[in-house]
This record gives structure tokens, sequence and C-alpha cells, in this order.
């Protein structure tokens, strides 16, 4: 999981560790392999200082100055040295950004989506630049907490969005799912969206023996009447998790079926009810309405939108055309188990502004996992996979 991030990252980190000692002290650098923007950055800003350096008046005083007047320059001076070397007592501007043009790459590479990466590279600058490196201070280890720290603020803090890009703010309220429901009248009504093959009728499955396990009672509405196939495959969930599914025929209006599985659930008084809908295209305009009825018609506590991690980019796009049209809540990315990337996983809060709850890291009920930032840094940074 997430292996080639990590990967990455880890790269990252190395090179900063092997960063020439001796630059820590070292009067004018003088670059050896580096490409050639950086050299012509690395020597304009060498130039410039140079410029300054010449345009200083000749301390040319013949009585001796007192002490703080001569220290003063010459603190500056040594200032300027160390500010140039990432292991110096700063970290300068200019290998700050270099540090963050690699990460850049390292991140874009990885499927994230570029407002991410723009996001949480201006909180790792504002985190490094200038900041002061004490003695003894291993900069690799800074460099990673500055890491962590920003990722963790684009996986949990809350996002504006422009008005257009989505419909009402995210109803759920982080931490815990169980709480969310536990704190709602009931029926807490579920409604799961997102494209063909992502893994809804799995994932509602999941969070049904999750729930029952919990010790709520739950109903299904069979609302993928578009495939044929679909009603049989979640009636063979419902048989096994040994609860009520609400059926129509193939082709019948998925929004009625909702509203009778949530009918039976008030009747019986169960807690959740788990709304499965069809897939298809991203772009079908037709999917959208059937979508937007859906959740006129259940009037959703959340809108779960579930997205395949191995989609990328696509998943973070398809996430946002859901939104636009019935307001994502909250997001489930499955097959986390086969993602190498974290692409969809780092970017989706930040392009929606609803939180990931759950992944999936199987195709069995078990393997559905509570997200959260931590979860994901320590996976990304931790020891283990
Ligand atoms: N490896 C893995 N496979 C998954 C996961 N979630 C779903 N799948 C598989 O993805 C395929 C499509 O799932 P399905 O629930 O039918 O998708 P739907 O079309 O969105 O309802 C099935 O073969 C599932 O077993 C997951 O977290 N990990
Ligand atoms: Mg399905």
């Amino acid at each position: 999981m997430f292996n080639s991030l990590k990967e990455k990252l880890g790269a990252l980190r190395q090179k900063i560790s092997s960063a020439p000692e001796k630059e820590e002290v070292k009067e004018a650098p003088a670059p050896p392999k580096e490409e050639p923007r950086k050299a012509f950055k690395k020597a304009k800003a060498a130039a410039k200082a140079a410029a300054v350096e010449a345009a200083r008046p000749e301390p040319a005083r013949p009585a001796p100055e007192p002490a703080p007047v001569i220290s003063a320059p010459r603190r500056e001076e040594e200032d300027e040295r160390f500010t140039d070397g990432i292991l110096g007592r700063r970290l300068s501007e200019s290998r700050v950004g270099e540090l963050l043009d690699e990460l850049e790459i390292a991140l874009l590479e990885s499927d994230v989506a570029l407002p991410a990466v723009e996001a949480i590279k201006k909180r790792v600058k504002q985190d490094l630049v200038d900041r002061k490196v004490r003695l003894g201070t291993d900069v690799p280890d800074m460099v990673e907490e500055a890491l962590k720290d920003a990722i963790t603020a684009v996986l949990a803090e809350p996002v504006v969005l422009p008005p257009k890009a989505r419909r009402h703010p995210s109803r759920f309220e982080p931490p815990f799912f169980s709480e969310f429901v536990d704190r709602h009248d009931k029926p807490v009504v579920l409604m799961f969206v997102g494209i063909n093959g992502t893994g809804k009728t799995t994932t509602i499955a999941k969070i049904g023996h999750m729930l029952m396990k919990q010790g709520y009672s739950i109903v299904i509405a069979a609302g993928d009447t578009f495939r044929a196939g679909a009603i049989q495959q979640l009636e063979k969930h419902a048989d096994q998790l040994g609860v009520k599914l609400i059926r129509h025929e193939a082709g019948s209006d998925p929004a009625s079926v909702a509203y009778d599985a949530i009918e039976h659930a008030r009747a019986r008084r169960r807690d959740v009810v788990l709304v499965d809908t069809a897939g298809r295209m991203q772009t079908d305009t037709g999917l959208m309405e059937e979508m937007s009825k859906i959740e006129r018609v259940a009037n959703p506590s959340l809108v779960i939108y579930v997205g395949d991690a191995l989609a990328g980019n696509d998943a973070v796009n398809e996430a946002m055309a859901f939104n636009r049209a019935v307001g994502v809540d909250a997001v489930v990315l499955t097959k986390v188990d086969a993602d190498a990337k974290g692409g969809a996983a780092l970017s989706i809060r930040y392009a929606t502004g609803a939180p990931v709850i759950f992944v999936g890291t199987g195709q069995e009920y078990k393997d559905l996992e509570a997200f959260s930032p931590r979860w994901m840094v320590d996976r990304i940074f931790g020891a283990g996979a």
C-alpha cells in the first residue's frame, strides 16, 4: 500500500541527508552536477549577493569602533553563509525551493492533484524557510516533520470551495462514524454514489457488516436497478449478512426503491438504511439526474462517494462531478490494498471538502479500515507497510 509514494518521499529524505556537510561553513559553494536551471538560479543569487557586498561602503574607519557596531555586519555575513546550506543555521529560501521542486515532482508522479500539491508545498515552505536549525537538530527529521504536518493539514483542515464546486458543506463531522450514527435521528440514511466498478456494492456490504457488529440494525436498498446482475449481487450479500433487502425489478425507479427501504426501516425501527445506486460513466448526465432524484426523495443523512484509489486523478475528478451534482459528504476509497501511489487519498478531501472516512483494503467484509490523516501519515512515513 502506497509503496511508490513512500519510496519517493524516502528518497527525498535520503537526498537531504546526503547533502554535503561542508556546505555548512562553505564560503562560496560550487555546485557540482546541478541542473542548468538550478545552477543558473544559484549563480544569479551569488551574483546578486556579490553586488550587494560590493555596494557596501568600505569600513575604512581609522578609529576603533565600539564592539557592537563591528560585530553586527560580521554576524550578518555569517548568517548569509549559513543560510546558503541546508545544514546551516537557517534553511534558506533557495534550498527550500530546491527541496520543494523535488517534492512537487514526487507528489505529481504519485498522482496527487495539483491544488493539493500546491497546498502541501505552501505549508512546507512556510514551515521551513528561514527556520532556525539548532545545533544537533537532524535536518532530514525536521523536513519530514514539516511534510507530515503539511499532509495532515491537507487531509484534515476544513476546505472552503467556490460555491459552484459543491452543493452544501459536508454533513459529516469527524472523528468517528459510529458517533455520527449515534447522534442522528433513525433511520440514518446513507446513499452510496460512484461510477461503475469502484466498489459501491462491496463497500455497502462491508459497512453493513461493520454496523451490525457494532450492534446497529440495517436495511439495504437495491438502488442499482440499471444492471440486471446488480440486484442479485446485493441479494447474496443481504443473505450472507442476514438482513432485509428492499428490491424492485430491474429497470424500475431507484428513488422509489430508496423510499420503500426508508419506510420499511421506519416501520421496523431499523437504525441505518444503506442505499446502493447505479454507476455508469461520470460524464453521463442521465446518471447525475438519477442521483439527484434519489437524493431528493431519500434525503440521506450522508451521501458517500465510493472511489477507486487505483484511478488516481480520475477518482478525484469523478468525486468533484458527483459533488457538484448531489453534494458529497464523505468518501470511501477502495482498493488501496493495490494502490502504490496514494494520490487519490491525498487529494480528494482537498478537491471536494469531504473527508475520507474509510478505505477498502481487500474483497472480504473485514477489509475496511477507518481512515484518518494519522492513518495515512503512518503508512507513508511509518516503518510498516
Ligand atoms: N482489492 C480490492 N477489491 C475491491 C475492493 N472493493 C471492491 N473490490 C472489488 O471491485 C470489484 C467491483 O466491486 P463492486 O462492489 O461490484 O463495484 P460497484 O460497481 O461500484 O458496485 C469487485 O470485484 C470487488 O470485489 C477493495 O477494497 N480491494
Ligand atoms: Mg454495484
